[in-house]
Formats: C-alpha cells, structure tokens, sequence
C-alpha cells in the first residue's frame, strides 16, 4: 500500500465495523434503559487507529504491512465503558452471546493487571462487514473498563504520548499510586452498588416524569 487512496480503501470496511458496532451496542444500553433496569453499559466509544499509529505499531511490532489484516488486533477498537467491576463479565457475556461476534481472544489485564497499572478487559473478536465485494470478516477489539479504569487509562495513554513512551520513573510511581487509587474507588462503589443503582431509578423516574 503506498498511497492515501489504497489506505482511505483499506481502512473503510473497518470504519464500518466500528460504526454499526457503536450503534449495535447503544442500542443494548437503549433497551436496558427503557424497560428501567440497570445498564451494565454506561457508554460505548469506538474508533480506527489513526494510519499514523499503525504504520508505528507495524515498525514496532515488525508487522509486515501486507499482513495488517491478521497481524493488527485493534484496527477497529470499540470501548464499552460500565459502572461496577461486576458489570464487566455480564458485558462480556453479552458479548459472547452475540450472532455476529466470533471471539477469538481474550485478555484479562484486570485479573492480570499490566506493569503500567493498566487495567481493562480485551476481546478480539471477528466481525463480518458487508462490502462491495461481499462479506469480510475483519477483527476488532472490544476494551471493556469501568469508568475509573478509563479516567486512569486515558491520563495514562497521554502521558505516554507525551514522553514518547518513555514515562520519568517518578511520573510512573504517581500512575502506579493512581492505578491503586482508581482501584480502591471500584471497590468502594462496588460496596454501595445497591445505593447507587436504587438512587439512579429513582432519579430517572423524577427526569421521565418531568418530561412528560
Ligand atoms: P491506542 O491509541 O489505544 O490505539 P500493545 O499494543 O503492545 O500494548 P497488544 O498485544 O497489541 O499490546 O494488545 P493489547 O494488550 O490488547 O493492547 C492494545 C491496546 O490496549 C492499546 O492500544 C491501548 O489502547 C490499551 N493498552 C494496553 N496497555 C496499556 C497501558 O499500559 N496503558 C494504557 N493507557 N493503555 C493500554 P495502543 O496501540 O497502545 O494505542
């Protein structure tokens, strides 16, 4: 591939995947919200790795770029973002349960928790696009988090960003002593889950009530 037409081709059917995925996985939080339980989904994100980031990871990873389709896991990337640790395996189970998702990994990095401090749930799953040429299958990884887990990674990830992956030792120290942080607070909420969830009913019953 050298040119931008080639990549722009390449990278549509993966833009597709992570459109309807987005709109598939809403429309689960839509329905949890409409028959009043609570939603193990608080909110769903997606994005294509910008082509910046993946001819970086390729060089890193010594991935050839005619071998991208198998080699890359997270061309499409989907974040489900849910409130408690707990709801992290009933998303899962959702997601196993699914007719058009065929897992093929999974990554526990909150059981097994990276050096960094990152914590999250990956799953690489095949997801059949419909294109021109009829159906791909392509894959796209699904990172399921609580919320604390995404404000750690997000700061995490710029901060990376920023030292070109080379995080001062004292700046790593903080992000392991906000990792702990970011894990205590998941405990704590888990504690008061059943407080939390019966103040949220109530809450959205007063906004729906006000609203009609
Ligand atoms: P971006 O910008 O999120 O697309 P590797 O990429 O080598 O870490 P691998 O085997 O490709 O690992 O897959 P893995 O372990 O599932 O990790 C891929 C993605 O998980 C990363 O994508 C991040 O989104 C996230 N991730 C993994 N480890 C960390 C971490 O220590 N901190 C943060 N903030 N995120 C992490 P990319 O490619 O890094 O970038």
């Amino acid at each position: 591939m050298q040119n931008n037409e080639q990549w722009k081709l390449f990278l549509a059917p993966y833009k597709q995947a992570v459109e309807e995925l987005k709109v598939k996985l809403r429309g689960i939080r839509t329905q949890y919200e409409l028959q009043h339980s609570n939603s193990p989904i608080e909110f769903v994100t997606g994005r294509v790795k910008p082509l910046a980031s993946i001819l970086d990871k390729a060089k890193r990873k010594g991935i050839p770029l005619e071998d991208l389709e198998v080699g890359m896991q997270d061309i499409a990337g989907i974040r489900m973002m849910c409130q408690f640790v707990d709801d992290i395996k009933v998303v899962v189970n959702m997601l196993k349960n699914r007719n058009d998702l065929e897992i093929i990994e999974e990554r526990d990095y909150i059981t097994n928790k990276k050096e960094s401090g990152y914590r999250s749930y990956h799953i690489v799953a095949k997801y059949p696009v419909q294109t021109v040429e009829g159906e791909k299958k392509l894959l796209v990884e699904i990172q399921i988090r609580t919320l604390s887990m995404n404000f750690w990674a997000t700061i995490e990830h710029s901060i990376n960003y920023k030292y070109g992956g080379n995080i001062p030792d004292e700046i790593k120290i903080r992000l392991k002593r906000a990792a702990e942080a970011a894990y205590s607070l998941d405990e704590e909420m888990s504690q008061i889950r059943g407080e939390v969830q019966e103040a949220q009913a109530i809450f959205s019953r007063k906004t729906e009530n006000k609203g009609t």
